[in-house]
C-alpha cells in the first residue's frame, strides 16, 4: 500500500477533557501540541501530503481522526462512533474526505470506530470491541466486498482499538499482543509478539517505507530494528495520557 495523503486534526485547547481510562493524568496541552507538530513532519518525511484540520471544540477526542473513517483507494467509509460523546466527530471529517473520494456513511445501529479497522494488502481485520458492533462491522465488509477488499472479524477483549494490539508491518508480518496469536485469521502471518509489559508500543504505523514507533519501549524497538525498514521513533506521552496511540493521529491514503 502506498500512501500519498494524511488528515489530521490539531488537539484543542480542552483536549484534556476527552475520554481516557489510561490513569496517566491530565495530558499538557502545549507538550501535546509540539508532538503534534513532530508527528506531523514525520508524516511529510514518509512522503505524504498533510492537511492539518483545525480543532474541532464541541469534540475534545477529535484529534484521534483515524476513528472517524476508513479510507480506502476507492472508497472513504464514514464511521459511526462506538462513544456517544464522540458521535457528530464523523461529520466534520466528512467534509474534508469529500475532496478525496466518494463516501458512503455506517448507519445506524451499526457503530464502528476506526481505530478497530487493520488494513493488509486487500484484507481488512475488523475488531469487535467496545467501539465496533457486529452490525458495524456486517456493513463496513458489505461495502469493502464492492470494492474488491475481503474481511474478517477478529474479537477484542483486553485493549480499546483492535489497532491497539495489531498492527500490520507490510511484507505479511503483524505485530500484535499474545491475545491475538491463537486466531485462525491470521495463521498465514508471521506474527511478531510484542512483550506484555510494553503493550503500548504495538501501535505502530507502516507508512510507505517506513515505520512509527512509540518511543520509550526498547525491547519492542529492538525486535523492529531487526526488520530493516527505516524507523521513526516518536515520543507519544501526552496522546497515550488519553488513551491514543501513533495512529489514531491521521487518516493515511
Ligand atoms: C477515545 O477514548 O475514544 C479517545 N480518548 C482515544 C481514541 C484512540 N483512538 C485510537 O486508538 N484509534
Amino acid at each position: 500500500m502506498n500512501f500519498s495523503n494524511a488528515i489530521v486534526r490539531k488537539p484543542g485547547i480542552n483536549y484534556s477533557e476527552g475520554i481516557t481510562t489510561s490513569g496517566l493524568g491530565k495530558p499538557d496541552i502545549t507538550l501535546a501540541l509540539k508532538q503534534h507538530e513532530v508527528y506531523c513532519r514525520s508524516l511529510e518525511k514518509c512522503g505524504l501530503f498533510v492537511e492539518k484540520l483545525e480543532p474541532a471544540f464541541s469534540f475534545p477526542d477529535a484529534v484521534f481522526v483515524e476513528d472517524t473513517a476508513i479510507v480506502t483507494e476507492n472508497i472513504a467509509v464514514i464511521a459511526r462512533p462506538g462513544d456517544p460523546r464522540r458521535r457528530g466527530e464523523e461529520n466534520t471529517i466528512e467534509k474534508a474526505l469529500k475532496k478525496y473520494r466518494t463516501v458512503v456513511r455506517i448507519k445506524e445501529p451499526g457503530t464502528v470506530d476506526g481505530g478497530d479497522i487493520c488494513q493488509t494488502e486487500d484484507h481488512f481485520f475488523i475488531g469487535i470491541s467496545g467501539r465496533t458492533n457486529h452490525e458495524g462491522a456486517r456493513q463496513l465488509k458489505s461495502i469493502l466486498s464492492q470494492y474488491g477488499y475481503s474481511a474478517s472479524l477478529i474479537e477484542v477483549h483486553h485493549t480499546l482499538h483492535l489497532k491497539s494490539g495489531f498492527n500490520d508491518l507490510g511484507n505479511n508480518r503483524l505485530l500484535i499482543h499474545e491475545q491475538f496469536l491463537d486466531n485462525p485469521a491470521i495463521k498465514n502471518f508471521e506474527n511478531i509478539i510484542v512483550p506484555e509489559k510494553e503493550a503500548y508500543a504495538a501501535n505502530v504505523v507502516r507508512i510507505n517505507d517506513h515505520l512509527l514507533v512509540s518511543d520509550g519501549f526498547p525491547e519492542t524497538l529492538s525486535i523492529l530494528k531487526q526488520l530493516n525498514i527505516p524507523l521513526i521513533v516518536l515520543d507519544m506521552s501526552e496522546f497515550r495520557k488519553m488513551d491514543g496511540g501513533l495512529s489514531c493521529l491521521s487518516l493515511r491514503f
